[in-house]
């Protein structure tokens, strides 16, 4: 990827996070670089599910009536683990349409509620990492995506599902998967 794009990438991302979350991100923000890539999470890192000593919560993913199409054999599971050094979230799907860019979020609702609001450490804070959880992955040719993204906060009990979208389409709520 050609350097001058990396800013216009992040700024369509921190837009469509604020469409899905139903606020507004000024562009002084976004600059600040608190979206950089490593804080949306990577699919080498330790997974949630193997974080040693942890708590972990975990969820099926289930395809929510707003999916568009090309999502119907969406599938997949969500891990949320607290431990001494925050929180790591891992979700793995299959069903995602191939070669393509998502975003999910850890959101404080249920999902009869399609998750309702994002989870935020600070309520009322930035709607960005590290006051949300956000992760990013991009789906393998078999519609295959992980990753894993580490906050350096424990998450308290709102932090209730994980939400996925297409990233080019934030309003577009795919999949949810509640932690229990
Ligand atoms: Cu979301």
């Amino acid at each position: 990827m050609n350097r001058t794009w990396i800013p216009v990438l992040m700024l369509g991302l921190a837009l469509g996070a604020a469409a899905c979350g139903g606020e507004t991100a000024s562009a002084t923000t976004v600059a600040s670089g608190e979206m950089g890539t490593m804080a949306m999470g990577r699919p080498t890192l330790t997974r949630a599910d193997v974080v040693a000593g942890a708590e972990v919560a975990s969820g099926e993913f289930q395809r929510l009536e707003s999916a568009p199409v090309g999502y119907d054999a969406v599938a997949g599971r969500a891990w949320l683990a607290r431990h001494d050094a925050g929180t790591t979230v891992t979700i793995d799907l299959t069903g995602l349409l191939p070669n393509s860019p998502h975003i999910a979020h850890v959101h404080a609702g249920a999902c009869a509620a399609a998750g309702g609001p994002h989870f935020q450490f600070d309520v009322g804070g930035s709607t960005l990492p590290p006051n949300e959880i956000h992760l990013m992955l991009t789906s393998d040719r078999d519609g295959h995506g992980l990753v894993t993204v580490e906050n350096a906060r424990v998450a308290t009990s709102a932090a209730r599902s994980v939400v996925i979208h297409p990233a080019n389409a934030m309003d577009a709520k795919v999949a949810c998967a509640e932690l229990g």
